[in-house]
């Protein structure tokens, strides 16, 4: 079969996957520009997309006029050009653009988008995090830097000294038909972007290596899933717009996409366990760990992770870590592995009482039927969890319990979704953060580590902790030692809560149960003392947040009202 590995041959031409990228000419927001146009003009479809350039430049001038005129007749007070038009043609059209780094809605008044900051032009597709994200086009650091590694070629033999990413064109194609507000988080933009930083730092390529894809079989999709499960998903192949869920959608691409992602993550998994490979990225899409037995849901299909342990355990593993610090539970993992001894999950994320999706992933779910302690979950109580937290978990739960279990390989499913700008994650993991926890994974099962991309929505975020933990497999410290940073409070107390439950499974844990126990009363009694100083200055601030919030005063008081009459 003949394989695309390269991310840099997609990234030059046309990407088959999205006509929207396809020139310079016209990106997302253009497009959106030019159908609004159309609507407010003469209410004629948008042009197919296998309209030559040129016709479609001159469309697109064409059209921006028109919109011209008609915004010039929305303040034209003539009678008789007024007849011409029906009332709801009257209102005026707002131009909007969606962020390519966040997806976020803008005004067309803006080009820096008001969530993020990206200039709306921004090479993020074509340079991923190295354009810079305040000027559109190619700044002169990106060109330098594209220079740089423009004449490092690629291997082609996998060597065991080499770290291997699973790359295919074809995971691209899997994107939902039908755009609702704003485009679905989980785009194609998302591999394209991490594929652009990688190529531009002269990583992939450059010093990884491609492995061939495949698809995976039904054989060994049955280890994992349920016939009808399998079967959905293949359905949809030949329905040209589908849903599992309403935020879990197909296209007609979209299995073969699945397949392609299970099957990347299973030959790492086998070229890293048996030794021809020294580790391994799988740079997939769909994600997969909230795919479980017998459902596809948030925004997975077939659980890559779980279908690449069972792939580590074909080729001789007999134990398999699977550490997931995506910012949702991999509920999907945890089923498939939950009576399972020989596969331990462990999984850091953000809970908040069963509030945070998927609402599973309690502290007190711990594995069943023989297999408890064997499913180790960190349920964060609340957003915002920064480096701190996720690396104190990892020293006092994570690597412990770890290190007790002894992997003969470890799996990362690894969302970039708790990433610092992160749309869905709203937490504060930094590219700093993701490379110590690599790093300290690293030191398990003898350096066999494959990562798995699963959520991440911002593509700046995804793509530079992307990179950060690919240095780390090639060998490069983690930059700085985030070891001295403090837990805050509510990480500390989370911690505590999972230590006091695994510590009946895993022997390690009870002196660190007692020693940060004395911790946390050191946290409370400096807490108690910042307490009383806050009642004492609470009076005052009262006032001063009266001042801020003028407009509301003025609203009470009647004063706007007198104002906007008067003048
Ligand atoms: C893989 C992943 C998130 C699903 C969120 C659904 N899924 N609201 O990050
Ligand atoms: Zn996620």
């Amino acid at each position: 079969m003949a394989t695309k590995a390269f991310p840099a041959d997609h990234l030059s031409n046309g990407e088959a996957g999205n006509s929207l990228h396809n020139e310079g000419l016209e990106n997302p927001h253009q497009e959106f520009k030019r159908r609004h146009a159309n609507l407010a003009s003469d209410g004629s479809v948008a042009p197919s997309d296998a309209e030559n350039c040129t016709e479609k430049k001159a469309r697109i001038q064409r059209e921006m006029t028109l919109q011209d005129m008609y915004n010039e007749h929305a303040f034209d007070d003539d009678d008789e050009e007024d007849s011409d038009w029906e009332p709801m043609q009257k209102h005026v059209e707002v131009l909007k653009w969606f962020c390519t780094n966040c997806t976020m809605v803008n005004l067309d008044d803006v080009v820096h988008c008001d969530i993020c900051g990206e200039h709306k032009d921004s090479g993020i597709l074509r340079h991923g995090f190295f354009a810079s994200p305040y000027q559109g086009g190619l700044t002169d650091v990106e060109s330098e830097v594209k220079e740089k590694y423009k004449d490092l070629h690629v291997g082609v033999s996998v060597s065991n000294s080499c770290t291997v990413i699973g790359f295919d064109e074809r995971m691209l194609l899997h994107s939902e038909v039908e755009m609702k507000s704003r485009p679905h988080p989980e785009r194609a933009d998302r591999l394209r972007a991490i594929a652009a930083s990688l190529a531009t730092a002269g990583i992939f390529p450059g010093r990884c290596y491609p492995i061939p894809a495949r698809e995976i079989t039904r054989e060994e999709l049955k280890m994992v899933h349920s016939m009808e499960q399998i079967e959905a998903v293949e359905l949809t192949s030949h329905i040209y717009a589908s849903y599992f869920t309403p935020d879990t959608y197909a296209n007609e691409h979209s299995a073969r996409a699945a397949r392609l992602a299970a099957g990347l993550c299973a030959d790492l998994a086998s070229a890293v366990f048996s030794g021809r490979a020294k580790n391994g990225f799988a740079l997939v899409r769909p994600p997969g760990h909230h795919a479980g037995v017998r459902q596809a849901m948030g925004f997975c299909l077939h659980n890559n992770a779980a279908i690449a342990a069972l792939a580590a355990q074909a080729a001789g593993a007999k134990k398999v870590l699977i550490v997931d610090w995506d910012v949702h539970h991999g509920n999907g993992t945890q089923e498939i592995f939950e009576q399972n001894k020989s596969v331990l999950y462990i999984s850091l994320h953000r809970y908040e009482g069963e509030k945070f999706y998927p609402g599973s992933g309690a502290a007190h779910e711990v594995g069943t039927q023989g297999a408890e302690g064997y499913c180790v979950n960190i349920p964060w109580s609340r957003g915002g969890v920064g480096d701190n937290d996720y690396v104190f978990a990892f020293e006092n739960v994570v690597l412990p319990i770890a290190s007790e279990f002894a992997p003969d390989f470890t799996i990362i499913s690894a969302g970039f979704d708790a990433a610092r700008g992160d749309p869905l994650g709203c937490c504060d993991v930094t590219p700093a953060g993701y490379a110590q926890m690599t790093h300290m994974l690293n030191t398990l099962s003898g350096g066999k580590l494959l990562v798995i991309l699963e959520g991440g929505y911002n593509l700046r975020s995804i793509s530079s902790s992307a990179t950060s933990v690919i240095k780390v497999l090639l060998g490069e410290n983690p930059g700085c030692d985030l070891h001295q940073y403090a837990p805050s409070k509510a990480g500390l107390l989370t911690v505590l809560e999972v230590l006091k439950i695994q510590m009946n499974f895993w022997r390690t844990l009870a002196p660190r149960f007692t020693r940060l126990q004395s911790l946390w009363e050191i946290y409370e009694s400096k807490s108690k003392k910042k307490q009383i100083k806050k009642v004492r200055r609470a009076e005052a601030p009262i006032w001063w947040k009266w001042g801020r919030k003028r407009l509301l005063y003025h609203i009470i008081k009647g004063h706007l009202r007198v104002k906007s009459r008067g003048y």
